[in-house]
């Protein structure tokens, strides 16, 4: 009898243990940063979306600009995400404009500190959130030198390749 006791209470206690991981909700993209200082470059939380990719970004610039790319096989509506250059602030992400992306197409955005009310400092971050709900898609946080005036801080290759300091290839495909 001490057996079977035994054995129905710890069938109960993994039953219930399962229950927090199937209810636990998806990663919470307003999730505080951690401060700027021992790793500069940490993303934030929660794996991006990876569907308007951050495939160029020049600061410094008269006007500074980046280029994102649709890294899917669908068209997608531009306007559907925001960028920011404050990892999470999306009270002051500024939507992309109506523009259906096709696959693989390119979009080149001013940054402008007009129209956008940022620019892009020597040392700063990009990153890009779906508008409907806040999910990462995409970004990098740079470091001061990573993109000196004249060059640009580019995924090499294109869309899926780590960003370093490069030639500036504004709309076209990215090049040391
Ligand atoms: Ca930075
Ligand atoms: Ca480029």
């Amino acid at each position: 009898m001490r057996h079977a006791i035994v054995v129905v209470t710890v069938l109960a206690g993994c039953s219930h243990a399962a229950d927090p991981a199937i209810d636990a909700p998806p990663s919470n993209p307003d999730a505080p940063k951690a401060p700027d200082g021992p790793a500069p470059d940490a993303p934030p939380p929660g794996t991006p979306l990876r569907i308007i990719v951050l495939n160029e970004v020049a600061p410094g610039e008269n006007p500074d600009w980046i280029e994102v790319v649709n890294a899917t096989t669908a068209p997608v509506q531009l306007a559907d995400f925001v960028f920011v250059d404050k990892a999470g602030d999306l009270a002051k992400a500024v939507p992309f404009p109506q523009m259906m992306l096709s696959p693989g197409a390119r979009f080149v955005q001013d940054v402008d500190g007009t129209i956008v009310p940022f620019k892009l400092g020597s040392d700063e971050e990009v990153w890009i959130y779906r508008a409907s709900d806040g999910a990462l898609s995409d970004g990098v946080d740079w470091d001061e030198g990573a993109a000196p005036t004249g060059k640009s801080y580019a995924r090499i290759p294109d869309v899926f390749g780590p960003f370093q300091t490069s030639e500036q290839t504004r709309g076209r495909a990215n090049q040391p």
